[in-house]
């Protein structure tokens, strides 16, 4: 761990803090404390600490009133929160010693704590790894979402299948939260709209009436930022019943209403949908997405007004990002504001919609592309389908405008309407509004610009632009492998932790025969600590010593988990016929969830684990070959994979996958990539050289021009490749499932016969299947050589620094966000008191910003408001 240390850590003050929350809270004496009550007491002691500075950073937000960031997401994968807060903290090693001294192990304390998992998968991680940078480069922001009571379900495997648990990860509480009533919003559903005649300004305006209404009340999170002490905020949302609910009342509407307020508010926020297989038009997803923008938007305009005196002057002050398409609702909700509330005229607020808003694009996948039915939507919100179809009208007299001379206005409303076809489409409208659309890598970037939104890209090339993914190193390095983490610190120094292009600087390790040997030591000892995870887990006894292959991550099938057990399979058949065959001992190690529904993704996880089952038995290959399936892949458990790993997968039909971030963690912890040309893989070529990594298969190009001609025939393949033939027909055999050969039926058909209209092996399994075999012996044959593949690991993790979340964020800034860094200002204590000094000083400019909103501020007092929103803002 990093030796430097800024924070004032009273080890005293902490260890009587935690003696004393166990007798106030469980009236317990220390030593009758369970482990789970030492963890309650040892975070709250800590979010005793973190809220000074919490509260410190936001009086500079008061003070300084910057430009903000609404990031709004209905997905944050945060992880656990006690010891990244700690390592943000500069913390940890203290606190480790004060619980040791205490009797505690900090490891064991930590796993105490439930694993917030409000997300699926990547686009969920990848905002909380947003949320960890921004609070570390000092940038005012709020994550927005939802405070879902069950998060992702908890995955069992019960006889190799995947089991659905729900998961419950607030039945003991949540330390790191604080609920803030005093921030409710009011939501409205259903109901219908009247319009009435403004008597000050004689203009019609319309209100929503006859509704159900819905409380939305915050719960804050600290977000910690690394060594300065600054806290940004997450904001999640909880429903409660509006206090209607009256036993008397007589009147039989009333009652009616009452009731179902009441059951919305139950509803809302019970669940995150498990799915990102393909986007479901259930109702209460939209209600979801509409109860969390609508709070979100409400309370920042309010604070904004709080501040400011114009409401023109919004862009300058606030910015909602849209990730994905989920909270596009951001746009006709802020229109509605600004018309209703406001009293603004369409194109003044169409104005200030357009320079808040922007959009980010997470997948090209078709089946993810969010639409909405007429009914459903217009039933559910009516005033803001209103706003939607005028929205669209005037985008449909814009492609008028400009392709009515060309012949092609149809053909492009087709592409491009917003309301087409009995159906909203989210994407479409978050493009139309907003002044930034981004893909997540340069290639998704160019495949979103040429393929799938070439007609937007046309009409509106000034808003596409890339921001490749990152992670945090502060969770996924100093975290999770910390002994890498301080061999890092040793030769190089710290300032990787903050600034990861630093990490260059190992390169010329790579050649060093002792950081050689101190590298491998190092990835030996993870590769340890995960086996005994695994042996613990699953039962399974894995040879440290053989090779971590490891794919982790979603199980789609464009992710093709397939192609690597159908590989696993393959060998299996090759170290049969040839037992004496030279092979390393290799350990194939899987984590995936699949969506509940998905049934060729619930296949394969069983598939996998019958041939884990049917190889890791046989004992007359001698154990060159394991396959493990951990159970329940997250966060937590994901950090000890990646520090062990000397195999990354990254595997998915090109084109596929938008960028990819596991791939990033993996490769920062030292583990060599086999991969396609797709996503992130391509800039990490590029970084690490692609000699260094292990790449195969179609490129994205011949996907897409295979794909435009009606795909390909793997029948072509399994007539004229016996390893593959072989492998297909053991699918359904009986080899790997005696009791029911038919078992794996579907998944044998997907890839010869195609199913549901789509072609067969619509994701190249078979055609990529020779290519990627070959990678794998290239990669048998490169780890023979212990000193250069340590050389390989080292590269690949001195070329990581590309990768880090603070250079995506950054690039968020200068191109999208353009928001200031805050300082701020010494505390007295000391505690934190170098943190200012850390940080760019605000430019002159600022302050000058500054005086004017002390101005501004008096002006709010004083000021007389004639517009709607003065009657909006009396009644909440
Ligand atoms: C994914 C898919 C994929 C198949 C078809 C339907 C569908 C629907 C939803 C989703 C999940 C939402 C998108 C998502 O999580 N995308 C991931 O975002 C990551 C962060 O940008 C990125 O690294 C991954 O490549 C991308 O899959």
């Amino acid at each position: 761990m990093t030796k430097k240390s800024l924070m004032k850590f009273d080890k005293n003050l902490f260890q009587r803090s935690v003696e004393y929350n166990i007798r106030t809270m469980y009236r317990r004496e220390l030593s009758d404390a369970t482990s789970q009550q030492v963890f309650q007491a040892a975070a709250f002691a800590l979010k005793d600490q973190i809220i000074n500075a919490w509260i410190h950073t936001q009086k500079a937000f008061e003070e300084q009133n910057p430009k903000t960031l609404y990031y709004l997401s209905m997905e944050f994968l945060m992880g656990r929160a006690f010891g990244n807060n700690l390592i943000n903290l500069q913390a940890y090693e203290p606190v480790k010693e004060a619980l040791h001294e205490m009797g505690f192990d900090l490891n064991a304390i930590e796993d105490e704590e439930p694993d917030p998992a409000l997300g699926n998968g990547g686009l969920g991680r990848l905002a909380a790894c947003f949320l960890d940078s921004l609070a570390t480069l000092n940038y005012p922001a709020y994550g927005c979402g939802i405070r879902y009571r069950y998060g992702m379900f908890q995955q069992k495997i019960r006889d190799g299948y995947q089991v659905e648990v729900p998961d419950n990860w607030l039945e003991n509480g949540n330390p790191f939260e604080l609920r803030r009533p005093e921030y409710t919003q009011e939501i409205h559903f259903g109901g219908h709209v009247s319009s009435y005649i403004d008597p000050e300004t004689g203009r019609t305006m319309f209100r929503q009436e006859g509704y159900n209404a819905v409380k939305a009340i915050p719960y804050d999170m600290p977000v910690v930022g690394y060594g300065n002490g600054f806290v940004d905020t997450l904001r999640i949302w909880d429903a409660e019943p509006v206090e209607s609910f009256h036993l008397d009342s007589f009147d039989k509407g009333d009652y009616q209403k009452a009731v179902e307020d009441e059951n919305l508010a139950r509803t809302i926020c019970e669940v995150l949908y498990p799915c990102d297989d393909h986007i479901q038009g259930k109702e209460l997803r939209l209600k979801q997405q509409y109860f969390f923008v609508s709070a979100s938007v409400q309370l920042a305009v309010k604070k904004f007004m709080s501040r400011n005196n114009d409401i023109h002057e919004l862009p300058e002050k606030v910015v909602f990002q849209m990730n994905d398409t989920h909270p596009t609702l951001t746009v006709p909700e802020l229109m509605r504001i600004l018309l209703d509330e406001y009293g603004l005229e369409w194109d003044d607020a169409w104005n200030i919609v357009q320079h808040c808003t922007a959009y980010t694009n997470h997948t090209i996948m078709a089946e993810a592309l969010e639409k909405w039915p007429i009914e459903i939507f217009s039933r559910l919100l009516p005033r803001i389908y209103q706003i939607v179809e005028e929205i669209n009208r005037r985008f449909e007299n814009d492609i008028h405008a400009r392709y009515d001379g060309q012949g092609d206005a149809a053909y492009k409303i087709s592409k491009m309407g917003i309301i087409y076809d009995g159906q909203v489409r989210m994407a479409n409208m978050a493009i139309v509004a907003g002044y930034s659309v981004n893909g997540v890598a340069r290639l998704h970037t160019e495949i979103l610009k040429n393929e799938s939104l070439r007609d937007f890209y046309e009409m509106f090339p000034e808003k596409f632009g890339n921001k490749t993914n990152g992670i945090t190193q502060r969770r996924f390095l100093l975290h999770a492998n910390p002994l890498l983490a301080d061999w890092i610190t040793d030769k190089i120094g710290d300032e990787w932790i903050t600034d990861l292009s630093r990490i260059a600087e190992l390169a010329p390790y790579a050649d060093d025969a002792k950081a050689q040997r101190e590298f491998e030591q190092i990835k030996y000892k993870n590769k340890v600590r995960l086996a005994k995870y695994i042996q613990e887990h699953n039962g399974i006894e894995v040879d440290p010593r053989s090779i971590f292959d490891v794919q982790v991550k979603r199980l789609h099938e464009y992710k093709r988990q397939l192609l690597n057990i159908l590989h696993v399979m393959y060998l299996y058949n090759q170290l049969k016929k040839n037992p004496a065959m030279d092979y390393p001992k290799h350990t194939f190690i899987f984590g995936a969830k699949a969506a509940a529904g998905y049934r060729n993704a619930k296949l394969t996880i069983k598939l996998i684990n019958n041939v884990a089952e049917v190889i890791n038995n046989d004992p007359s290959i001698e154990d060159k070959i394991k396959v493990v399936f951990i159970e329940d892949y997250r966060v937590s458990n994901a950090e000890l994979i990646f520090a062990a790993a000397d195999i990354s997968e990254q595997i998915s039909t090109a084109s596929k996958e938008a960028s990819g971030t596991g791939c990033m963690k993996l490769m920062l912890n030292g583990a060599a990539t086999i991969g396609t040309m797709d996503g992130a893989n391509v800039e990490m070529a590029e970084e690490v050289g692609i000699e260094n990594m292990f790449i195969f298969g179609l490129s994205s190009k011949e996907v897409i021009d295979y794909e435009n001609n009606g795909g390909y025939n793997p029948m072509d393949i399994f007539n004229s490749d016996g390893n593959v033939r072989e492998v297909l027909v053991q699918l359904v055999n009986g080899m790997y499932s005696p009791e029911n050969p038919e078992l794996f039926r579907p998944l044998y058909d997907s890839l010869l016969k195609g199913e549901n209209g789509s072609s067969a092996d619509r994701y190249f399994i078979l055609k990529d299947f020779e290519s990627y075999a070959d990678a794998q012996r290239r990669i048998v044959a490169a780890y023979e050589d212990k000193k250069s593949w340590a050389r390989l690991a080292i590269l690949n993790t001195a070329s990581a620094g590309k990768f880090s979340s603070d250079r995506t964020i950054e690039e968020y800034v200068r191109d999208i966000w353009h928001l200031q860094k805050v300082e701020l200002p010494a505390v007295s204590s000391g505690r934190f008191s170098k943190a200012a000094s850390r940080t760019t000083s605000v430019s002159k400019k600022s302050s000058v910003k500054k005086e004017k909103t002390e101005g501004a501020k008096k002006a709010v007092t004083t000021r007389k408001r004639t517009s709607p929103a003065k009657k909006a803002s009396a009644r909440s």
